[in-house]
This record gives C-alpha cells, structure tokens and sequence, in this order.
C-alpha cells in the first residue's frame, strides 16, 4: 500500500445520512401501519431492517457519502487502485454464500450465509474506520457483534486466535491471478480482540446490504485497527492456537505487523502516521490513538510495547 496524497473526492452529498434517516423513519412508520408491500419477488436483504437500532458506540461525527463509500475502495482482488474495485467487483458472485468454520471449536461446518445469519439482530454502528494509507471515514456499517457467532461456535480452550479468508475465485477476481498479494486474503485476531463488542460481522451500510466492492455479503470491521484487518467477503473462519500470519504481513512484515493499530506515535515504515485526511475534507486532522477507541480497547494491550508489537 502507498500512502495516499489526496483522496480527491468532494463531499456534495453530506445530506445522505439525514435522507437514509427519513426513509428508515418513514419505512417504520409505514411497517407499524401494515402498509408495506410485500412482493415476494425481491432479494432478501439481511441489512434493510428498519428497526435497526444505532448502537450506543456509535459515533456522532457526521457520515461520509455514500458515493465516496462505495467508490473509493481498497480490495486488491479486483485491482490495486481505488476505483478499480467498483468498477470490476459485480464479477464477484455473493449468492448462495457459504462460509466454512474449522479449527479449535466444537461445532465446525459449512454453514449457509442465511443459517449463520438467522438468529442475529442486525443494528447500525456508526465508526470511524482509517486506513493505514492515511485517510479515513465515518460509516454507518449493518452489522452484529462478532462474539454472538464466536459464542455459537464453542471454541474450545486451544483457541487463541480467529484467523479469517476471503473467497478464493481467480476466475471471478481478477487479482488473484497477479501476484499483488498472497491468496486468498488472510487476517487474523487474538481470541480477546475478536471477542470484544466493537468487532462486528457487518452486512451492509446505510441501511442497505454491501455492494461487492465493499465485501459483499459478510465483512469484517474492526474500529481501532487499519482498515487492511477488517477483511472482505469473508468464505472461512478458523480457530487457531498459533497467531495466523495476514497477508499483508506476508508481502512486507517490516512494515505491517499482526495487531495493526492504529497509532499516530508508531510510523509506518516509509510515511507518518500522525495525521490523516478525512475523505471530503481538506485539512488534515490529528489521528488519535486507537482510532479515539482507546476507553473501549486500550485494556486489551496493558504491559505491551506497542512499538514492537505493531
Ligand atoms: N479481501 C480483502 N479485504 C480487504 C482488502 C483487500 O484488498 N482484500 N483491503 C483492506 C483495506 S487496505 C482497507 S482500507 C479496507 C477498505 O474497505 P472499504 O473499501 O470498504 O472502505 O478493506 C480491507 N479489506
Ligand atoms: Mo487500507
């Protein structure tokens, strides 16, 4: 990854959280009413929920467009560019989704998106998420606490770590036939990080289910670390007693490590880490510890020096 300069992207459209607001509001109202229509026809979406409900970790800082979302993307199996993502992820087929489940747990299988989906309640966590690139975001992601479907699981007591894939298809992403990284995308947690209630699964955002070029249909989000751990499309989830080597550590361990906080006082190997640039924003601002997750996470590193354990 390079350090990016300039996200180039203007924020005309800084109404879209208030408008996404309305329509849910409306859309509640409507459901209360017994007025909706129900076809039949449409998709399942697992993220339109109306009655979702915002999270008390939710941030109030105000969102970025949905446009900017969904356009500006990083997801290398599609290209190494940001806009490549959305104009080439639709080859990614997300229907029917399975995601395998192995390593040190009691129930492992293959589990149907809609089975692992169906006894969650999707709500709406609005976080800050900041690349290790030097720009970040404001989204309202879709999702539910990673620890409700680590529970489900029964990891047993050799389980340290949660080690997590992306779909490996180089016939539908075409970066997988390149070497611009090491397939299939790889990140990993420790158990107590996949465990605490920041981490979520995420579905979609802005009320809506993920478009592919964001990890359709099952993401990972993890607020206080780069953007590179919250893995995309994820197909496997395993229990592991070792510390699972990601795939950005494979391409240049001195410069990416296994916890990947974020740290303004630790720089990456060729740039700051100080400061960064919020997309549709011009000045620079203070990036802060933890991603400003420091009351809900610093405890997870007390005697650590996180100067080596970058
Ligand atoms: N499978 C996969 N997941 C991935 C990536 C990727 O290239 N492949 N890029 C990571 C990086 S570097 C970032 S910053 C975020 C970007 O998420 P977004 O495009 O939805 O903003 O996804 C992360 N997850
Ligand atoms: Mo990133």
């Amino acid at each position: 990854m390079d350090f990016d300069k300039n996200p180039g992207i203007s924020e005309n459209d800084i109404t879209d959280y208030e408008t996404y607001k309305k329509r849910r509001t409306f859309m509640k109202t409507a459901a209360g009413l017994g007025i909706v229509a129900s076809t039949g026809l449409a998709m399942k979406s697992f993220s339109g929920d109306a009655k979702a409900k915002t999270s008390n970790y939710s941030t109030t800082e105000k969102t970025t467009s949905y446009k900017s979302i969904t356009s500006y993307c990083n997801y290398y199996e599609f290209g190494t560019s940001k806009r490549d993502p959305a104009k080439h992820a639709h080859s990614l087929v997300t229907s029917p989704w399975t995601v395998d489940v192995d390593g040190e747990c009691d129930n492992p299988g293959t589990y149907d998106l809609e089975d692992l989906l169906k006894p969650v309640s999707i709500e709406e966590r609005i976080y800050r998420f900041r690349c290790v690139e030097g720009w970040s975001m404001v989204i309202p992601w879709m999702g539910f606490p990673l620890a409700d479907l680590i529970k489900r699981m029964q990891p047993n007591s050799k389980a340290k770590y949660v080690r997590f894939e992306t779909l490996y298809d180089p016939d539908n992403m075409p970066g997988q036939r390149t070497d611009s990284l090491s397939w299939p995308y790889v990140e990993g947690l420790r158990m107590d990080e996949a465990m605490n209630p920041l981490t979520l699964l995420s579905t979609g955002l802005y009320g809506k289910d993920l478009l592919n070029q964001n990890g359709a249909p099952l993401r990972l989000v993890v607020p206080w670390k780069y953007g590179f751990k919250s893995i995309k499309s994820i197909a496997r989830i395993s229990f592991t007693e070792l510390q699972p080597l990601n795939s950005w550590q494979l391409s240049s361990s001195s410069e990416y490590g296994f916890y990947s906080n974020v740290n303004p006082d630790v720089p990456h190997q060729r740039w700051s880490q100080a400061k960064e640039r919020r997309v549709g924003e011009f000045t620079k601002r203070k990036t802060q510890l933890f991603n400003g997750y420091e009351k809900e996470v610093a405890e997870l590193y007390t005697g650590m020096d996180l100067k080596r354990f970058f």
